[in-house]
């Protein structure tokens, strides 16, 4: 079912859209019919601003201009263009990552009283990992020592030394290829800034120099989502599964509702904790079902996974939360926050609180959050919340009918775990004799946003039904493990609806063992966007087992949405990893041959990995399974 005001596959979009318009609301969907016709040369990749000379733009015909007044021409200008993304993606990650590295710091400390170790096993595990000592150690000084040790990846200075978290995440062939290479990054903040150095005006000006830069910080965005998952596993605990609700039908008429919307945990773990003890409160101001967190984005999958709160939706339709007229306070801190939201909340009861001093928003009300005031801060949010629901206009409240069971919560020592009761000596075997003997085709990783040239999540749809019925476990992370979360697919029942034989065979064997009384769902969840290295760490198990590296397993990963910097820097260290990776969205580089080519061929030299660009999701289907076929007649199988 697809509205074309909304452009989603999603019925609460749909349903919401149409409060929209009545009450005569813009949504993301208006504001991109607003944007067309989109223009060519940013389009292309062909529009340079980056200084003040400019802005230069090359005419992508070759009649006009073919260099910009510097002298740039249209391939350094793409590949200056695609590597600042990189960069700003890795920023992104790393800046969330350094983060929680600096809580867990003063955590090992104990100065944070809302913050403890709560996966202690996990914690220890890292910590051998990264060879810190643990042997007869209390557990304070181990987090201390281990979040030490991971700033050192945002300060060391020899280049000679890799980053300490890429090195222990992937199979030694694998960082033997990157560092003969030269793109292994020795400092993800040093990475970012040198990217950002070479490609201002008048410096590294070769298009395959600038993108091998950018794919530096493309690995350097990979190491910082590697630490920031599992220092928050180590936190607030590893994800194991758990049955949970989907879609903006979570957004309840007798609760006090509060969506927590951006990414990072620290927050919304603690305003999770605060609710918990403040029910009655709730209560009594009339919210006779107390108080119902609800997530979207990334927030929202860090939530959900590992405490089973239910997801409002994610990155497309976050303005249609408030649309609910049943939200009585949205709280944000970093990434994927739409600015429109303040617009939308001052026409409901709807609190917007911004978080972080450095994330604010017209409309917001800004609670500054530092970690060693935070349950106070949360508190503060959470009466705010309970004050506007008595504000509430019951005339305009629209409960969504759409709403999922979903089974979520599969990290690696989840799956592994889950696995290990068929197989507890070599809890791998079960998956890896499953994928020799081709009853699992292949793996793919779903992941990466909503962008609104798709329909909301029409491309996850599509290309994961195809793939489960050819026998491909499916795994999936970000907006769109949202995207499956919310319609129903990551469940024993869509298993059963839609996955091919041997594929079901294995998955309700496993989840039969696991003791889910069923199968697995069609597709695992495993987390946010930073969750990614989830998926890495199960491959990088299964190749190590197999002695072999990354690009030589029937892996892919496909991002039907790909749309912020992030997903730019995920999907291009995808490919370095050795994955045939598709993007769903023609990205801003085509109007460089050059690039165009090194990503789409030329990579598969160097790492074994290539974009595929395909919009048309049944054609993306068909080449992700002519990628993992091939991959399994080069393996022998
Ligand atoms: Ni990933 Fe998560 Fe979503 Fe895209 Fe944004 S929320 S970090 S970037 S839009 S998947
Ligand atoms: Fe134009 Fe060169 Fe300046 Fe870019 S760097 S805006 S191409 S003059």
């Amino acid at each position: 079912s697809s509205c074309t005001s909304c452009n989603s596959c999603d019925p609460a979009a749909a349903e919401l859209c149409t409060a929209a318009a009545e009450a005569d609301i813009p949504t993301v969907w208006d504001r991109y019919a607003a944007q067309q016709p989109q223009c060519g040369f940013g389009s292309l990749g062909v529009c340079c601003r980056i200084c003040w000379k400019g802005p230069c733009r090359i005419d992508p015909f070759g009649k006009g201009p073919q260099r910009g007044i510097c002298g740039a021409d249209r391939d350094t200008i793409v590949a200056r263009n695609l590597s600042r993304m990189m960069a700003a993606g890795a920023a992104g990650h790393s800046e969330h990552g350094r983060h929680i590295a600096l809580a867990m710091q003063r955590v090992g400390h104990n100065e944070l009283p809302a913050y403890q170790i709560r996966d202690e096993a996990k914690l220890t595990a890292v910590a051998k990992r990264l060879g810190v000592p643990t042997e007869g150690r209390a557990i304070g000084p181990i987090a201390y020592d281990v979040a030490t040790l991971t700033l050192e990846d945002y300060r060391n200075q020899d280049h000679h030394h890799a980053c300490n978290w890429i090195t222990s995440s992937l199979p030694k062939k694998r960082i033997d290829k990157l560092r003969a290479l030269d793109v292994l990054p020795h400092n993800i903040d040093a990475t970012v800034a040198q990217i950002m150095a070479r490609t201002s005006v008048g410096c590294d000006a070769d298009p395959t120099n600038v993108v091998l830069g950018g794919i530096k910080g493309a690995l350097a965005d990979f190491t910082g989502m590697c630490l920031a998952t599992e220092l928050s596993d180590a936190m607030f605990g590893t994800p194991q599964p758990v049955v949970t609700t989907a879609n903006l039908g979570v957004i309840r008429k007798d609760s006090v509702n509060i969506a927590v919307n951006g990414h990072n945990p620290l927050l919304s773990e603690v305003i999770c904790d605060v609710a918990r003890t403040m029910q009655d409160k709730a209560k009594a101001a009339g919210a006779k079902d107390g108080i119902n967190i609800v997530g979207i984005c990334c927030s929202g999958n860090e939530v959900m996974l590992r405490h089973g709160v239910p997801l409002a939706t994610n990155y497309l339709s976050q303005e249609l939360a408030i649309l609910t007229g049943a939200l009585d306070a949205m709280v944000v801190d970093v990434q994927c926050i739409m600015p429109s939201l303040g617009e939308v909340a001052e026409c409901f009861h709807t609190r917007l609180v911004t978080t972080m001093d450095e994330n604010k928003m017209p409309g917001a009300t800004h609670v500054s959050f530092h970690e060693e005031h935070a349950e106070e801060t949360a508190r503060t949010i959470v009466e705010m919340a309970i004050d506007a629901f008595t504000l509430r206009d019951p005339k305009r409240i629209r409960i969504s009918s759409a709403v999922s069971k979903a089974v979520v919560g599969f990290s690696a020592e989840a799956v592994i775990g889950a696995l290990a009761k068929i197989d507890p000596d070599d809890p791998l075997k079960p998956l890896v004799d499953n994928i020799v003997n081709g009853n699992i085709r292949g793996i793919a990783l779903f992941a990466g946003c909503n962008n609104t040239q798709s329909m909301q999540d029409g491309g996850f749809q599509t290309i994961a039904k195809k793939l489960a019925k050819n026998n491909v476990l499916l795994l999936a992370t970000g907006c769109g493990a949202g995207a499956f979360a919310k319609l129903g697919l990551m469940t024993p029942e869509a298993t059963n609806a839609y996955a091919g034989d041997t594929l079901k065979a294995v998955l309700t064997a496993v989840g039969e063992a696991a003791g889910l009384g069923g199968p697995l769902p069609m597709v695992l969840h495993m987390g946010s966007c930073v969750d990614n290295s989830r998926a890495v760490a199960v491959a990088t198990a299964i190749a190590d087992r197999l002695g072999v590296d990354l690009h030589e397993l029937p892996l892919v990963a496909s991002a039907p949405e790909a749309m912020s910097e992030k997903a730019v820097a995920i999907g291009t260290w995808s490919v370095c990893l050795g994955l045939p990776t598709h993007i769903g969205t023609v990205p801003q580089v085509t109007g460089s041959a050059v690039v165009t080519d090194l990503l789409t061929r030329g990579a598969g030299d160097l790492f074994g990995g290539y974009f595929i660009v395909e919009p048309n999701p049944d054609a993306a289907a068909d080449t992700l399974l002519g990628a993992i076929e091939e991959r399994r007649r080069a393996l022998g199988l």
